[in-house]
């Protein structure tokens, strides 16, 4: 008795629990293609550097050699790697690729860290406009010109085919997949797996879950009635079993991220989702989370972040977001916070979340022992 309490105690965060992979969302791949009156097509296929870009190398050297981070979740769109002239499939825009994997290549080939591909589509393709709601749902057999679970498949097989050889990559399915049925997010997702690993590719996969994939609600029916995640989730094969689930948990009144107030505690909004993770015996990422510039959030992302260290269900995290498109604009948590992107200033023109956040609750708490070498992995 003595000894079984004790045990996990004195081991908390040091030997059982180990966070692999800690970061931030690079985001700006994904960008400009927002139409507040919904107009097909608006920024496709955009400009680089101009409407999208994905990172700044300068700010990916600052959180390596300074903030000793191993993972940067980067964020690009389908409909700009698989033009809808094209269709969703094996055949990519060659230009958009290569700029995307000049920003994944410097990652981890030049820096030697990891990089989570993050197609940041909600399980949708073909009209971005007015994400996250706009696009056919990927494999919806009632919607002719929905793209079908066999192109997502093969749209995966291509694209881990290319990135076969790089070891430090890790496979994200899909941003926030919603409001669609759960079994057919689970057909979506051992799709991916299937392609990816029919491409001979062994890294890590990360199956996001439903309700854009908010790890409060893994348990719970989301949307209109769609069965919770953890109902078909567990079903996922892998053959080489290198998946992870894909978790986004914020920290805000309705877990949305746009909101300054941190009123949603971490860890008991986690704790269904941490108990089925460890009785299904499979691990978990938290691939977004954030809170604004105030004490609270700082405490409390400070108590989200310890709690994964000390959950061995949990080996990763990264928090959302840097990126080199922001400027005074605020990815999440209330318009003053600003982004992670170190250098720029919130739309106050004092410093942004990586000289507040960032400085207060992450750096902090970042772990001294993580993955630096070896093919990515869930150990
Ligand atoms: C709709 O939005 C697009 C892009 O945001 C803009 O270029 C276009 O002029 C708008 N059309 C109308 C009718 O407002
Ligand atoms: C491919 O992407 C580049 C860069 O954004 C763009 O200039 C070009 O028009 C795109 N091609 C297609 C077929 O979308
Ligand atoms: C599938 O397509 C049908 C027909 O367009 C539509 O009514 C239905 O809402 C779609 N389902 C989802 C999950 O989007
Ligand atoms: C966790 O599960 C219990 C039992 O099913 C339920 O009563 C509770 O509301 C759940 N908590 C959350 C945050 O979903
Ligand atoms: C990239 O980051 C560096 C370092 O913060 C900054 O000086 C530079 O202006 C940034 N470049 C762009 C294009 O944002
Ligand atoms: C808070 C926030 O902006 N989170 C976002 C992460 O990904 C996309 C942004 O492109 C949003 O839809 C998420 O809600």
């Amino acid at each position: 008795m003595l000894l079984s309490y004790f045990t996990p105690y004195i081991f908390l965060g040091a030997v059982w629990a180990k966070i692999l992979y800690a970061g931030v969302n690079e985001s700006g791949g994904e960008f400009g293609v927002f139409s507040s009156n919904g107009t097909v097509g608006t920024g496709l296929p955009g400009r680089f550097n101009v409407d999208y870009a994905f990172i700044n190398k300068s700010t990916v050297d600052i959180f390596v050699d300074q903030e000793k981070i191993n993972f940067f979740r980067v964020t690009f769109l389908m409909e700009r790697m698989c033009p809808l002239s094209f269709g969703l499939g094996k055949k990519f825009n060659e230009t958009y690729f290569a700029e995307f994997a000049d920003a994944i290549n410097y990652i981890t080939l030049d820096k030697g860290v990891y990089a989570l591909l993050d197609p940041h589509n909600y399980m949708r393709y073909n009209d971005p406009s007015m994400q996250p709601f706009s696009g056919s749902v990927i494999g919806n057999t009632s919607d002719p010109t929905a793209a079908t679970t066999q192109q997502f498949q093969d749209f995966w097989h291509e694209l881990a085919l290319r990135f076969v050889n790089n070891p430090k990559v890790v496979f994200g399915i899909n941003n926030e997949p919603h409001d669609m049925p759960t079994d057919l997010l689970l057909k979506n997702n051992q799709a991916a797996i299937n392609g990816i690993r029919s491409a001979g590719a062994r890294q890590l996969i990360l199956a996001p879950g439903n309700g854009f994939t908010g790890g409060h609600a893994w348990t719970q029916v989301t949307g209109a009635g769609d069965a919770p995640s953890s109902d078909f989730l567990n079903k996922l094969v892998d053959p080489i079993r290198n998946t992870a689930m894909d978790v986004h948990e914020y920290l805000d009144i309705d877990f949305s991220g746009s909101h300054d107030e941190c009123t949603q505690p971490g860890p008991s909004n986690l704790a269904n989702l941490t108990t089925w993770l460890r009785e299904n015996n499979l691990k978990a990422v938290l691939s977004e989370f954030g809170g604004g510039d105030n004490e609270n959030c700082f405490e409390q992302i400070d108590d989200l972040v310890q709690y994964l260290a000390a959950n061995d269900e949990w080996i990763g995290w990264t928090i959302w977001a840097a990126g080199p498109l922001w400027g005074p604009n605020s990815p999440c948590c209330g318009a003053d916070t600003g982004s992670l992107e170190p250098g720029m200033l919130n739309d106050l023109g004092q410093p942004n979340a990586f000289s507040t956040v960032w400085a207060n609750s992450i750096r902090p708490n970042i772990p001294k022992n993580l993955k630096r070498n070896g093919i990515s992995s869930l150990n």
